[in-house]
């Protein structure tokens, strides 16, 4: 396995400085969660700092590796906000030779979230929205209802991104409404 400095050079190098800002705030967010869910502190901010590792990865070399690594090729209907998780895991266990399946899950889950959510898919996911950096309008009730409760955070997140992506006339992928109809529906 490689050294967190190799990790950290990796990731450096495969993004944005503001992208890898946000990874840092993504990373120290799933640490605080982690500590209130009495989950692993270390695997959950190693896994939130991975998260978006792939996030910037060209266009054509996802194609090349969707058609070729043994993915559902109903992923090239999607686009890179989709693939950066479920196929970014692909280029995780590549450059920086993490295998933990835990992890790998927790990032391929991280934003479409799924029907099945451990507590370490849950803390990526919530801390993906509510990190330090996020300024989007609800993120300080968010942060509020994450921290008093992951699950209700993880139904407030899935209720408000498909209100944000109906807006914007985008195509939902159904594992998010799946995920939707789980996780954020009052009972
Ligand atoms: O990678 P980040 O920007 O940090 O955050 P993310 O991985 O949660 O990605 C958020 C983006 O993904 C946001 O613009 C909404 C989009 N997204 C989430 N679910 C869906 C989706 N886009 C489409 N088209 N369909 C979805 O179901
Ligand atoms: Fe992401
Ligand atoms: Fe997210
Ligand atoms: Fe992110």
């Amino acid at each position: 396995s490689l050294s967190s400095s190799e990790i950290i050079a990796k990731e450096k190098s495969n993004m944005t400085a503001d992208r890898f800002e946000h990874c840092i705030g993504v990373s120290k967010t799933a640490r605080k969660l982690a500590e209130l869910n009495h989950y692993d502190v270390d695997k959950a901010a190693l896994a939130g700092f991975i998260h978006d590792y792939a996030k910037q990865v060209a266009v054509d070399e996802y194609r090349e590796v969707i058609k070729t690594q043994g993915f559902d090729q109903d992923l090239l209907n999607w686009n890179r906000s989709i693939w950066h998780g479920i196929v970014g895991t692909y280029f995780i266990q590549r450059d920086l030779k993490i295998n933990d399946p835990e992890i790998l899950t927790a990032v391929r889950k991280h934003t479409t979230a799924d029907v099945e959510m451990t507590t370490l898919d849950k803390i990526v996911f919530m801390a993906d929205y509510i990190e330090p950096g996020r300024s989007f309008s609800g993120v300080e009730e968010a942060r509020k209802i994450t921290y008093a409760n992951i699950n209700q955070g993880v139904g407030y997140q899935l209720a408000h991104t498909l209100k944000f992506l109906i807006d914007k006339r985008n195509k939902i992928y159904p594992r998010t409404l799946d995920a939707y109809n789980v996780w954020g529906i009052n009972e």
